[in-house]
């Protein structure tokens, strides 16, 4: 099996690659494995149907029987001990039919899940930047359910009918070779109707699974974003937005009903009934065949209607299926630029970082960063200053390669950033963004973050090293109190000093603190100086901030100006030649 050959920055070697090349292929790829599934579902498919048709055959026995000159009663008792035989066995071959289709749906939609996930985690930020959550949330979770809803009961019923279709074939000759007719022509219509009822389904559950995609991820922005909402009273214009996108996928629903409606085979299957039974009793009137033959004929018939009526549910159900899998396949073999370079150099980091030539943007037509050169011995403390929208949080997370420089090298310990073994690069390196984010778990598990195996003492250790011990024993449960939802909220200040915590603990070589926070309380201020002094100590460390304490007395200073080094040297240096430096303190 071939695998695609995307670059990602994480991967996990699995036992199982499964092709990307094309979306029927894919699921094909996760289905192949448990062929032995298959088997269960078929041997249980064909076991039901050839059952279900031996009910007519054996009634159209007793009906010779009655009917004939001489009635044989005798013959009636056996043939109702085979009927109630046969459909015992019967129903537990369907349940095998049903079990097999179910646990490889199940299969499936686990591992399909994992494999999601994986592929997610491994993306650059430049693609989850793009994608929006609400969609990668709804692909990830219902188009996945999709696929499980596609085996069962989707390929389940389809099998399970097509077996039932074959029957009459297989025992209506023993009555007449004649009475195929009309089974052939009904599976030849049937089967030129179910070609373009799948053709013009495809486009129709296309637009019902991305009209969701696009309905979750408004809702997904709607509630990430409510206190924007609220604040600017856009309630009522967020509601008429959702009900669009709600109406837009009610339209493709109803077009998939629509279409349903007008599958052709329902109308078909009443005239072949009525045909067949026509054509049986001409053939009893020459002649030609017994009374039983047109029961048990009638009774063959009556088979074909499961897969008429099932085929309009599977059949979408196989179709929603595979729209999902193209959604998510979409997904998974999405570009992403950057690769996790396992081969790549892997030490201990000393923190030199240096800057040679570096630009950068997000996108190719628009610079961020321009011509951006200069060096930092390990263990200094930089701080970059500028104004807003200057680009000093684009050149952070330029050193941990969170997004690549577009021209000229970084290198951290004299080796480009590209060299390095990411997960050793971004290890060493620990970077507390401008917006904090905590997880909805406890204020403990959020502090142990990046070192889940740390002990409650390390965690404790962390904390009061990083000035947050106090607030935290403030609140009733302590380190088990949780975070966000149901739990406590925290201040600014308060999350950044959990953030602080999480960096002593894992203790990096180069920490990045981008803090644009400057209203801030003296006590809580004096609190968060103590905390990034002493984060600072023994490690190289860039510091964005807007406090002048803070700048004054970091080893370097970078002032950046729409994208571009302003002025670098230490705060006596800036002070004495460079104006827009002074002009930052006289503020
Ligand atoms: P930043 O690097 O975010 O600027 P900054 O950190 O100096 O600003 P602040 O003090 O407000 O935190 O942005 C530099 C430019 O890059 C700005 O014009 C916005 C643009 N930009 C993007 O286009 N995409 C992004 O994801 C980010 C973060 C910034
Ligand atoms: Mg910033």
């Amino acid at each position: 099996m071939t695998t695609s050959n995307l670059a990602s920055e994480f991967t996990i070697s699995r036992p199982r690659q499964y092709n990307r090349t094309s979306a029927v292929r894919w699921i094909w790829s996760h289905t192949a494995p448990y062929w032995w599934i298959i088997i269960i579902i078929f041997i249980g498919a064909a076991g039901n149907a050839g059952l279900a048709a031996l009910m007519p055959v054996y009634i159209g026995q007793a009906f010779d029987a009655i009917t004939a000159a001489v009635p044989q009663i005798e013959r009636l008792l056996p043939l109702t001990l085979l009927i109630i035989g046969s459909q015992v066995v019967r129903a537990i071959l369907q349940l095998g039919r049903n079990f097999g289709a179910d646990l490889i749906a199940q299969k499936l939609e686990r591992n399909i899940r994992d494999e999601l996930y994986i592929s997610l985690l491994g993306k650059s930020m430049t693609f989850h930047n793009i994608q929006p959550v609400g969609d990668t949330m709804a692909r990830a979770t219902n188009d996945v359910r999709e696929i499980n809803f596609m085996y069962s009961p989707g390929v389940n019923l389809v099998v399970g009918s097509f077996l039932f279709m074959v029957m009459p074939f297989l025992f209506a000759p023993q009555y007449h070779r004649d009475l195929l007719l009309v089974p052939t022509l009904f599976a030849i219509t049937y089967f030129i109707a179910l070609w373009e009822y799948l053709h013009s389904l495809s486009p129709v559950t296309d637009a019902v699974r991305n009209a969701f995609g696009k309905l979750n991820t408004r809702l997904a922005e709607a509630l990430d974003g409510i206190e924007t909402v609220k604040g600017a009273a856009q309630e009522e214009a967020e509601v008429s937005l959702f009900n669009k996108l709600a109406l837009k996928m009610r339209d493709a629903f109803v077009k998939q009903g629509d279409l349903e409606a007008r599958f052709i085979p329902m109308l078909l299957y009443g005239l072949a009934f009525g045909g067949g039974l026509l054509h049986a009793l001409i053939l009893y009137r020459q002649g030609e065949i017994q009374i039983g033959g047109v029961i048990a004929y009638v009774g063959l018939l009556e088979m074909l209607q499961f897969p008429t009526f099932a085929s309009t549910f599977a059949y979408t159900q196989i179709s929603l299926g595979m729209s999902s899998a193209r959604r998510i396949l979409e997904l998974l073999n999405s570009e992403t630029l950057l690769d996790q370079n396992a081969d790549g150099y892997a030490e201990l980091m000393r923190g030199e970082v240096c800057f040679r030539s570096t630009a950068f943007g997000y996108n190719p037509n628009e610079s961020v960063l321009t011509d951006i050169s200069f060096t930092v011995q390990p263990g200094q403390t930089v701080a970059i200053v500028g104004q807003t929208g200057a680009g000093k949080t684009s050149l952070v997370k330029l050193i941990n390669r969170t997004y690549e420089a577009t021209t000229g090298d970084v290198l951290v310990d004299g080796v480009n950033v590209r060299d390095w073994n990411l997960a050793s690069l971004r290890e060493q390196i620990s970077i507390i963004e401008q917006d904090i984010f905590l997880f909805s778990s406890t204020i403990a598990e959020n502090i142990a973050f990046g070192k889940p195996d740390a002990t409650q003492e390390e965690i404790e250790m962390a904390a009061k090293a990083a000035q947050a011990h106090e607030f935290i024993t403030s609140f009733t449960d302590g380190y088990q109190a949780e975070i966000g939802e149901r739990g406590v909220t925290l201040s600014g200040g308060q999350r950044q000093r959990l953030a602080l915590a999480r960096a002593f603990l894992t203790d990096p070589r180069i920490l990045v603190l981008d803090d644009s926070t400057s209203a801030i309380d003296s006590a809580t201020e004096d609190h968060i100086q103590r905390a990034i002094a002493a984060a600072a100590k023994g490690r190289t460390t860039f510091l964005i901030t807007h406090r002048l304490s803070q700048i004054r007395w970091a080893d370097l200073i970078v002032v950046l100006k729409n994208g571009r080094i302003a002025a670098i040297g230490s705060h006596d240096e800036l002070m004495k030649s460079s104006e827009a430096y002074r002009r930052i303190f006289s503020e």
